[in-house]
């Protein structure tokens, strides 16, 4: 086992684990984004590969998934936690907090593997494999790939391919290093088809996307001279627009475009919630001296330090006086 100054290192040890273990459940976050489920996927299939017994976990009311994800193929899933969980290794995969999946019967594994990308990973395993400098948690895997001589098969290479696409923002955030073009280069070169995962993951959106894209436009409002610029979706512009919740992905990345701009913000009514207090907040900054994960975490959610979110009962003028504050602050 190499060693560095006499520490093994996460790698090695989450290594060890997938060689040794025999019986395995693999998870994620809850509302899966393409990461999420690309690693799901892809890991799925290694660990099948290596001859073991494993199963991916999601709960029912998971699905149906948003629709650009629907095509990604996931192998041996199960919607309840199996019942020989204690005898089970389970792999959270791309999940930064370990409340951020809901399924408590997970908690009851043999052991817990933890690998992710998300730098506010708390650290919730037996071992811990966290790269914050990976642009998606199916960099890391692809990286595992290589030291457990598992074949890289056109599915395990889409899979792949849907992470790194979707948590790079199509190639264009400041996570993509030459390591995230590297791995497409070899994803390519095992047959995924660019065009094609393209058009699966980003075209054929439908009206009510579009419709409620118009309506979030619609409502946007700056603050501190353009700083902060944010938005709103209510309960009222799903319904008009007959939009699922997870249509809202992506229309804050129209507002971080906007000139001026250090911090974008949706923030849209849970349709979930029955008591309709509770709001979802999505930032993204675009200001090198903004930690918009730190704010994250201080109202009780977390992320990367461009992209973060988190839950609220705040009302929108609370809500609109704490950011401006923290920005104000991050901003010195
Ligand atoms: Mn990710």
């Amino acid at each position: 086992m190499s060693t560095h100054n006499g520490v093994t290192s996460s790698r090695e040890l989450v290594l060890n684990e997938l060689r040794d273990g025999e019986r395995f459940v693999l998870t994620t976050h809850e509302h899966p984004d393409g990461d999420a489920l690309g690693s799901l996927a892809a890991m799925q299939q290694v660990l099948c590969a290596l001859g073991k017994d494993a199963v991916s976990f999601m709960a029912a009311d998971e699905f149906p998934l948003p629709y650009e994800y629907r095509f990604i193929e996931l192998p041996q899933l199960v919607t309840t936690v199996p019942e020989d969980v204690a005898d089970r290794t389970v792999i959270f995969l791309d999940c930064g907090n370990i409340d951020r999946n809901r399924a408590d019967g997970l908690k009851h594994a043999a052991r817990i593997l933890n690998i992710d990308h998300h730098h506010d990973n708390t650290r919730f395993g037996d071992v811990d494999h966290v790269v914050p400098q990976a642009s998606c948690t199916a960099e890391v895997i692809w990286d595992l790939m290589g030291e457990l001589e598992v074949p890289l098969t056109q599915p395990i290479a889409e899979a792949l391919y849907v992470g790194l696409v979707t948590d790079t923002g199509k190639f264009m955030y400041e996570n993509t290093g030459s390591r995230a073009h590297e791995m497409a280069a070899d994803l390519i070169g095992a047959g995924v088809d660019v065009h094609a995962i393209y058009r699966r993951l980003y075209e054929g959106v439908p009206q009510g996307k579009l419709e409620l894209l118009a309506r979030g436009l619609g409502a946007v409002e700056r603050f501190d001279g353009g700083l902060l610029t944010l938005t709103q979706l209510t309960r009222e512009d799903y319904a008009a627009t007959g939009a699922d919740e997870s249509y809202s992905e992506g229309v804050v990345d129209h507002l971080r475009s906007v000139e001026g701009t250090a911090v974008a913000g949706l923030v849209r009514e849970l349709l979930s919630d029955s008591a309709a207090t509770r709001r979802k907040v999505s930032l993204r900054a675009t200001d090198d001296r903004v930690d918009v994960s730190a704010i994250a975490r201080e109202l009780g959610g977390g992320g990367h330090r461009r992209a973060a979110g988190f839950s609220t009962d705040l009302e929108f003028p609370e809500l609109v006086a704490v950011l401006r504050r923290r920005l104000a602050e991050q901003l010195g």
